[in-house]
């Protein structure tokens, strides 16, 4: 069924939707997302969402989370666009409606947010608004934020669920997979190094979705504006948000390309977004944390392949597909990065020695 803003919506923001236009936002794969523009110049424009309340479990976590970073910007970084939603009339920042999670959000105009760059200057602008967010939040204490999705982004489960996955999954799925199933077995030692190391690792509150969608950018200029997305706000470790940021800045084609042969690693945009995420965090990221810089792409490269694999095997429940092999196809385009980032492991290095020197 189609999905659209209920009438109880406007009321809990006192907004009239005739004066707005609205259409859906194509990406996401979680929440539903719409764009509510203003048909005058008078009427701010708005995002309206949806929660995936099957995947967020407890928005009561994500509405604690947020306003508990909101709270500690406001008093440290009063200039910060930090893009929290906005209270209905009873002060909440969700609106629940026929037990549906909604929340308003401020719409950033003259911004864009890309599926892909298409410049290094843009990775570096993005980068460097997720590394703001972490540095802005260093020091906060992480002791009142929770988990919005519990192990979201612990490695050992997600192989875990892989294996259950594996062990139960249909034949004909298996035998479509078998390549991927193989791949997805080779790169266990990413799981043991991320078991070895965790434990050095400082719990910090960080994005956890710094998918460059999620970082708007002035329209014209490619400046960063601000992050978007923060659901995912919660402790964790810093590799997640710089592991994410390889994951989708480094090629030229997104999580969805099927033709291998397209996804290449470019040099030139790892630096970029490496002196951009350093502009802001390499004077609070310790030595230890230093020395897992490329270690993180490698580390949510595999883990994204990981959960599509996982999902495909499991008959396609979380992420939404067009076609019945788009899991799977997904998960073959992260296995090619990954070993393209191996391949490049190398030059990769020596440019991580230049940016932190
Ligand atoms: C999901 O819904 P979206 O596009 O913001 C997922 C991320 C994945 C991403 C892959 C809650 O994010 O973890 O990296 O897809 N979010 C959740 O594109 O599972
Ligand atoms: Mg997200």
């Amino acid at each position: 069924m189609e999905i659209s803003i209920p009438q109880q919506l406007w009321e809990y923001y006192g907004l009239n939707p005739a004066n707005y236009q609205v259409s859906r936002a194509a990406s996401g794969h979680i929440n539903q997302t719409f764009i509510v523009l203003g048909k005058s110049l008078e009427q701010l424009s708005w995002v309206v969402q949806r929660i995936n309340t099957q995947v967020f479990i407890n928005p009561g976590a994500i509405a604690q989370n947020i306003k508990l970073g909101d709270n500690h910007l406001k008093k440290h970084q009063p200039d910060y666009l930090f893009i929290a939603p906005i209270p209905n009339r009873n002060g909440e920042l969700f609106s629940i409606i026929d037990g549906h999670y909604w929340r308003l959000l401020p719409y950033i105009t003259n911004t864009i947010a890309l599926d892909v760059l298409q410049q290094p200057l843009q990775a570096y602008e993005a980068a460097k608004q997720f590394g703001k967010l972490s540095r802005n939040l260093d020091g906060i204490n992480p002791e009142g934020f929770q988990a919005t999705i519990p192990r979201f982004h612990d490695l050992e489960w997600r192989k875990e669920q892989f294996d259950q996955a594996l062990s139960i999954a249909d034949e004909e799925l298996k035998m479509n997979a078998s390549v991927a199933i193989e791949l997805a077995n080779q790169f266990n030692s990413i799981v043991k190094e991320f078991s070895s190391v965790k434990h050095n690792l400082p719990i910090r509150i960080l994005h956890h979705d710094t998918k460059i969608s999620n970082a708007l950018l002035d329209k014209q200029t490619f400046e960063g504006k601000c992050v978007i997305d923060l659901d995912t706000l919660m402790p964790g470790y810093f590799i997640s948000d710089l592991g994410d940021m390889m994951r989708t800045y480094l090629c030229a084609y997104d999580e969805n390309e099927a033709d291998l042969a397209k996804i290449t690693i470019r040099e030139e945009y790892f630096s970029a977004m490496l002196k951009g995420y350093l502009s802001e965090m390499g004077h609070i990221l310790n030595s230890t944390e230093k020395t897992l810089i490329l270690f993180s792409g490698k580390y949510m490269i595999y883990m994204q392949a990981l959960r599509f694999l996982s999902d495909y095997l499991e008959g396609s429940i979380y992420y939404p597909i067009a076609y019945p092999k788009h899991n799977l196809d997904r998960s073959m385009n992260q296995f090619r990065l990954l070993g393209q980032l191996y391949e490049k492991e190398k030059i990769l290095e020596e440019i991580v020695s230049e940016c932190l020197n």
